[in-house]
C-alpha cells in the first residue's frame, strides 16, 4: 500500500493519479486535511490526515500498514511568511511525525519534496551546485533545510530509505499551487486565457528555476524507482527545469495568443523572496545517479498548458 499524505496539493493531485495508474487504485491511499473531491473523483480510498496530529497519523498508519509514504503537505513560501510560526510547526513537526512512524511501521520507503528554496541570497545564483553556501531567508526555505537535515540523519541512525527532490517553481493545470512564490507562472496562463492580459507580482527580469508537472512527476517516480545502492544523496536533490523570467514567458505565450500583454505590479511581498533564490540550478548529481533527464523545455510546457487549459475552460463554461 502507498500513503500520499498531502493528495490534495498541487503535486499530490497528480501524484495519486500517477501512482494509482502504476499499482492500482485500491492501493493508494489519498489523504488530507481537506479533501475537494479530486481523491475521491479519481476514485480511490481517502483519509482525512492531519500532520499536526500524531494519533489521527498513527491511526491511518495502523491501519493501512504503507509500504511507501510520500508526505507532500507542507506551507509553501508565501503563505509562510505570512504565518511563520505555523509554517515552521507544520513543515517541521508534520515531517518529524511521519519519520516516526515511518521508522516505527517499517515503511520500506518515505518521499519528501523539498525546494530550490533551500538556497539564499548568498547561494551562487548560477547553476547552483548540490552543495553550497546555504542562507534561506525564509521559514518555508529554512524549514526545508531543517527537512532535508532530519531526513538524512532519520537514514543515518535508523536506517530509513528516506529520498528526496529540491523542486523548481511547478507548473500544472490540474490542480492550482497552494500560496507560493513561483504560482505566477500557472496564474499567467489562466489570465492569457480569460483575460489575453496578466499583471505579474514578479518583476520582468526575476529569472527563476522551473518545471513542468509531467516533469516533476516523471523525476520522482525515477528516484523513488532507483535501486538504493544508485542514491548518493541523503537529503534532497536538486533539480532544475527551465529558467526563464516573466518577459521570456510572456513572449512565448504571445506565439499563441498574439495580443496578449503583460504589465508589473511592484512591491509585492514575493518578489524579495524571488530575489533571494536561485536563476538555474546544476542537476546533474540526478542525472548521474539516476538517469534524470527533462522532457518539457519552455515552448512545450507553454504550448502544453495553453492546450490543456483551453479544454479546461471551455469545459467549464460548458452548462
Ligand atoms: C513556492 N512553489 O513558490 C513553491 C516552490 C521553488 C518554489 O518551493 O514556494
Amino acid at each position: 500500500k502507498i500513503l500520499v499524505i498531502g493528495a490534495n496539493g498541487q503535486i499530490g493531485t497528480e501524484l495519486v493519479v500517477a501512482l494509482r495508474g502504476i499499482y492500482g487504485a485500491a492501493q493508494v491511499i489519498a489523504s488530507d486535511i481537506n479533501n475537494p473531491g479530486y481523491a475521491i473523483r479519481n476514485g480511490g480510498p481517502f483519509e482525512f490526515a492531519n500532520v499536526l496530529d500524531q494519533d489521527n497519523l498513527h491511526h491511518i498508519f495502523q491501519k493501512h500498514r504503507p509500504t511507501q509514504v510520500y508526505l507532500l503537505a507542507a506551507i509553501l513560501s508565501a503563505v509562510g511568511e505570512q504565518k511563520p510560526k505555523l509554517a515552521w510547526d507544520l513543515n517541521m513537526n508534520g515531517l518529524i511525525h511521519v519519520l516516526d512512524l515511518a521508522v516505527e511501521f517499517n515503511v520500506s520507503k518515505v518521499f519528501w519534496p523539498s525546494s530550490i528554496a533551500v538556497f539564499g541570497p548568498n547561494s551562487p545564483k548560477q547553476d547552483t551546485p548540490q552543495y553550497c553556501v546555504m542562507d534561506p531567508n525564509t521559514v518555508y526555505g529554512f524549514s526545508k533545510l531543517a527537512g532535508e537535515r532530519w531526513c538524512e540523519y532519520y537514514y543515518h541512525k535508523h536506517g530509513l530509505d528516506v529520498r528526496s527532490i529540491r523542486y523548481p517553481g511547478l507548473i500544472s493545470w490540474k490542480a492550482a499551487p497552494g500560496g507560493g512564490t513561483t504560482d505566477y507562472a500557472v496564474h499567467i496562463f489562466h489570465e492569457a486565457l480569460k483575460n489575453k492580459s496578466y499583471t505579474s507580482f514578479l518583476s520582468v527580469h526575476t529569472a527563476l528555476p522551473m518545471m513542468y508537472m509531467d516533469d516533476a512527476i516523471r523525476a520522482t517516480l525515477s528516484l523513488m524507482d532507483a535501486p538504493a545502492e544508485q542514491i548518493s544523496i541523503r537529503s534532497s536533490y536538486n533539480l532544475g527545469g527551465i529558467s526563464f523570467d516573466p518577459e521570456q514567458l510572456a513572449a512565448e505565450i504571445k506565439k499563441h495568443i498574439p495580443d496578449f500583454t503583460i504589465d508589473y505590479a511592484d512591491h509585492d511581498p514575493r518578489q524579495a523572496i524571488a530575489d533571494s533564490w536561485p536563476k538555474s540550478i546544476d542537476d546533474s548529481q540526478a542525472q548521474k545517479d539516476w538517469g534524470w533527464q527533462l522532457e518539457y523545455d519552455l515552448p512545450k510546457m507553454v504550448e502544453t498548458m495553453l492546450t490543456n487549459l483551453k479544454t479546461e475552460l471551455a469545459e467549464s463554461v460548458k452548462v
